[in-house]
C-alpha cells in the first residue's frame, strides 16, 4: 500500500515527477476497494476513506489532464453489471447526486448561492422553494410500471445500463406490484431499496447464530440481497422501499398528470401506494434547508433506517428543466452529508463482558473516533467466532460503525497494518465478574457464565424474569426496585425475595411504606403458584412457558423433573437434545437446587401429582377461544385451566373452534362464533364445563 493511503500520517507530499506512478497507484487501490465492496460484499475500508482517496485522484488527475483515461474510477460510475443478471439501458438515465462533503450550514448556503446564480436571480428576487429530502443509505432502483403493472426492477448500475433484478423487487412488500386505475400508461418510479436497521441487526443476529457470513451495514445488505440469482434468498432478507423521483412517464389517456413540482410529484407517488418517507418537506430559501438539515441530523439515530445526509432538490419542475445538467449530475439538487457511521481506528485492547443473560461479549478498546456523531472508545466485536472470521487482532485498525442508538461494532479489518506478531484473542475460562466456569455449548456461537443467580451481572435479569407476570407474577416488583434491592445488596438470591421485610424496603430511596406493604403483598401472593409457572420463574434457558408446560404435564412433580435424565426429558412433547440439555445441566448444579429447596422453604408451593390425576383431560382436542374481560377469572388463569384440562387456547375464531368463552367487553370474535355457530360460554359455563358437567 502507497503511503498516502496510511490514514494515521500526513498525506505524503505529491511528488511531481511521478505523478502517473501516483495515479496509478491510486486507481488499482480504488479499483480493489470497489471490487471488494460491490463484487465480493466485503467492504474492507470505511467510505470516508474511499471518497478521501477518490478525491486525492481526482486532484492530481484534474492537474494532470493528459493522464486521465476512461478506465479511470472517475471516469466511470461503478456498478459492474454481476454475472447472470441480465442488463437494462435506462430510458432515460438514473442521475447521481453532487454531493457536498461539507457537512456543516454553509453547505446548503452554497447550494443555494449557485441555483441563484444559475437562474440569474439577484437579492431583489424572492426565495426560492425547495423540497429537503433525508437521504437514504440503500440502493437506488428504478421501478417500471406498464399499464399499471410492475414489468421490471433495475439497479442504477452505472447510470445508463443496470441489472435487471425484477424477481427479486417482487419481494418487497412495500412495492406495489399494481397501480390505481388511471396511472400514466408507462411510469417509471426511482427510489432507493434498503434495509431497516432492526432487520439488519436481526439478520445479522441470525447469521452469527448460524455460524453464516455477516454483513458490514445495511446498504450492504440490501444491495447484496437485491443481486441474488436466487430470490427465495432475497425473500428472507426483509427489504424496504423510498420512492424520491421519477424516471420515463407518458400522460395517462385523460391527458393527466402532469407535474408542476417536486413535491406534488411525491404527493402523488404516495397516493398511488408508494412509500415516501414522511420528513421530506417543502423548506423556502437556505435559512430553512440549514433548518432541515439540523433538525433532520438531530433525529438521525432515532430514526428505523441509516440515512447519510440530507438531499436539496428545486421544487420546481420548469426551474430543473432550466437548471438542467452537467455531465450526470443535476443541477438542481444536491446531496448534504452527515458525519460518517463508518471511521478506521486502532484496537487497543480486547476485554469481555458479561451480559444480563450470561452471554460473554468481546468488547475492543478503541483510540477514541468520533463516529456517527458521538466519539466511540468501545465496540463490541459479538464473540469468538466474529473475531477469528473477520481476524482481528491488538494493535489492528479496524473499520467501526456507529449507526443510530445500536452499540457501536467492528465491522471488518483493514488490511495491511500489522507489524509484528500478536498472538490471537482467547476467550477466558472463568467469568470477570463471579468467576464460574465460561463454557460455549455445541453448535452454539456465544460463550455464556455458568453462574446464572451467582454472577451479579446475571442477578438483576433473573430477578426480573422470576417477578414476570407470567411467571411468579409479583406485582410492582419491576426494573427500579429491581435495581435498588441489587445494588443495595439486600438481595443476591431468588429466595432473598421472600426474605425482604417492611424495614429494608422502607429503607430504600422513594419507597413508601404503602408501596412497600404492597410489595410484600404481592411477594406472598406470588407464594401460591403453579408447577409450570414455577418451573418457567427458574429462568432455565430454553425453558419458556410452553416447554414449562410441558414438562409439569409430563412429569406431574418437580422433584422428577429436577432427577430426569436427558433420555428421559427426551421423552416429553417437544423437547430435543438442546432442551434436555439445558434442564440437565440446570439441575445439576447445586446451587440451582438450593434455590429450589429455600423457595419451597420460603413458601412457595403449588398443587402436585400426576396431572391425569388432578385434572382429566376432559378438553383433549378440543380448541377454546377467550374473549372480553370474565367476571372473576384473570385472562392467564382460564387459560392455564383449559389448557390444564388439555384444551388448545387459540387467539381467533375459525370453525375449527369448539367453544369461546366471552366475558364483558367481548367484541368481534363473539359476533364471528355467533355466525359460525361455535358455542359461547360464559365464565360459569366454562367452570361447569371443566368440572365435567357441562355443554
Ligand atoms: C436518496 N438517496 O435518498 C435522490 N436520494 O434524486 C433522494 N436520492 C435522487 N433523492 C435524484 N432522496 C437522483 C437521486
Amino acid at each position: 500500500m502507497t503511503e498516502s493511503l496510511d490514514l494515521f500520517s500526513a498525506p505524503a507530499p505529491v511528488d511531481k515527477a511521478q505523478p502517473a506512478i501516483k495515479i496509478k497507484a491510486l486507481r488499482d487501490q480504488l479499483n480493489q476497494w470497489a471490487h471488494q465492496y460491490y463484487v465480493l460484499d466485503e467492504p474492507t475500508v470505511p467510505d470516508a476513506e474511499y471518497d478521501r482517496v477518490f478525491r486525492e485522484l481526482q486532484a492530481l488527475e484534474a492537474a494532470h489532464p493528459d493522464l486521465v483515461t476512461p478506465d479511470s474510477p472517475t471516469q466511470r460510475v461503478i456498478g459492474a453489471v454481476m454475472d447472470g443478471l441480465a442488463p437494462v439501458r435506462h430510458t432515460v438515465p438514473m442521475l447521481s447526486i453532487h454531493t457536498e462533503t461539507d457537512t456543516e450550514a454553509t453547505g446548503a448556503q452554497a447550494f443555494d448561492a449557485r441555483v441563484r446564480r444559475e437562474l440569474g436571480l439577484t437579492d431583489a428576487d424572492p426565495a426560492i422553494e425547495y423540497v429537503a429530502e433525508p437521504k437514504f443509505d440503500g440502493l437506488a432502483m428504478s421501478l417500471r410500471y406498464e399499464n399499471g403493472r410492475l414489468v421490471q426492477a433495475a439497479t442504477r448500475g452505472d447510470g445508463e445500463v443496470g441489472e435487471d433484478v425484477t424477481h427479486n423487487i417482487r419481494t418487497i412488500r412495500q412495492i406495489p406490484l399494481t397501480l390505481p386505475e388511471g396511472v400514466p400508461p408507462l411510469l417509471e418510479v426511482r427510489g432507493e431499496v434498503y434495509m431497516r436497521r432492526a432487520d439488519f441487526d436481526a439478520l445479522n443476529e441470525r447469521q452469527r447464530e448460524q455460524g453464516g457470513k455477516t454483513f458490514v451495514n445495511p446498504r450492504n445488505a440490501a444491495a447484496g440481497a437485491v443481486r441474488q440469482l436466487d430470490s427465495n434468498i432475497t425473500a428472507q432478507r426483509p427489504l424496504s422501499f423510498f420512492a424520491y423521483g421519477l424516471g420515463a412517464i407518458t400522460p395517462s389517456a385523460e391527458g393527466g398528470p402532469v407535474f408542476r413540482t417536486h413535491y406534488e410529484m411525491l404527493q402523488t407517488l404516495k397516493s398511488w401506494g408508494f412509500p415516501v418517507a414522511a420528513q421530506v418537506q417543502i423548506a423556502v430559501g437556505a435559512t430553512e434547508l440549514v433548518a432541515f438539515h439540523q433538525q433532520v441530523g438531530a433525529s438521525r439515530d432515532a430514526l428505523p433506517y441509516d440515512i447519510d445526509g440530507v438531499v436539496y432538490k428545486v421544487n420546481s419542475l420548469q426551474l430543473q428543466r432550466d437548471l438542467g445538467f452537467k455531465t450526470r449530475e443535476p443541477r438542481w439538487a444536491v446531496a448534504h452529508k452527515y458525519p460518517a457511521q463508518e471511521i478506521a481506528t486502532k484496537i487497543e485492547g480486547i476485554d469481555v463482558q458479561v451480559g444480563r443473560t450470561g452471554k460473554i461479549t468481546p468488547v475492543a478498546r478503541l483510540a477514541p473516533v468520533f463516529v456517527g456523531g458521538v466519539t466511540v472508545t468501545n465496540a463490541t466485536l459479538h464473540n469468538l467466532f466474529e473475531i477469528r472470521k473477520k481476524g482481528v487482532r491488538v494493535g489492528d485498525t479496524v473499520i467501526v460503525r456507529r449507526a443510530g442508538d445500536v452499540i457501536p461494532e467492528v465491522v471488518g479489518v483493514m488490511p495491511g497494518k500489522r507489524t509484528g506478531y500478536v498472538p490471537n484473542f482467547r476467550m477466558p475460562a472463568a467469568c470477570p465478574v463471579c468467576g464460574s466456569a465460561v463454557v460455549r455449548e455445541k453448535g452454539e456461537a456465544n460463550h455464556r457464565c455458568t453462574g446464572g443467580l451467582f454472577c451479579a451481572a446475571q442477578r438483576k435479569e433473573a430477578i426480573l424474569h422470576f417477578a414476570a407476570r407470567r411467571a411468579m407474577d409479583i406485582e410492582g416488583l419491576g426494573d427500579k426496585l429491581v435495581d435498588q434491592l441489587v445494588d443495595a445488596n439486600v438481595i443476591r438470591t431468588l429466595p432473598d425475595l421472600y426474605r425482604l421485610g417492611l424495614t429494608s424496603l422502607i429503607a430504600l430511596e422513594r419507597m413508601a411504606e404503602k408501596s412497600a406493604q404492597n410489595v410484600l403483598a404481592a411477594l406472598e401472593k406470588s407464594k401460591q403458584t403453579t408447577l409450570p409457572r414455577f418451573l418457567f420463574a427458574l429462568g432455565i434457558r430454553h425453558v419458556g412457558e410452553a416447554t414449562a408446560k410441558d414438562l409439569a404435564r409430563h412429569f406431574g412433580v418437580l422433584d422428577a423433573i429436577m432427577d430426569a435424565t436427558e433420555e428421559q426429558l427426551l421423552a416429553v412433547n417437544d423437547v430435543g437434545p438442546i432442551v434436555a440439555k439445558a434442564i440437565r445441566t440446570f439441575f445439576e448444579q447445586p446451587h440451582n437446587r438450593e434455590v429450589v429447596e429455600q423457595l419451597r422453604a420460603c413458601g412457595v408451593t403449588w398443587p402436585e401429582g400426576p396431572v391425569a390425576e388432578r385434572a382429566p383431560q376432559i378438553l383433549a382436542g378440543k380448541t377454546v377461544v377467550l374473549t372480553g374481560t370474565l367476571p372473576t377469572l384473570s385472562r392467564d388463569a382460564a387459560k392455564d385451566m383449559l389448557e390444564a384440562a388439555g384444551a388448545k387456547v387459540a387467539g381467533s375464531v375459525s370453525k375449527k373452534t369448539s367453544y369461546v368463552v366471552a366475558g364483558e367487553e367481548a367484541g368481534s370474535k363473539l359476533v364471528k362464533a355467533q355466525e359460525l355457530g361455535v358455542p359461547v360460554l360464559d365464565e360459569a359455563g366454562m367452570l361447569e364445563l371443566l368440572s365435567g358437567q357441562g355443554v
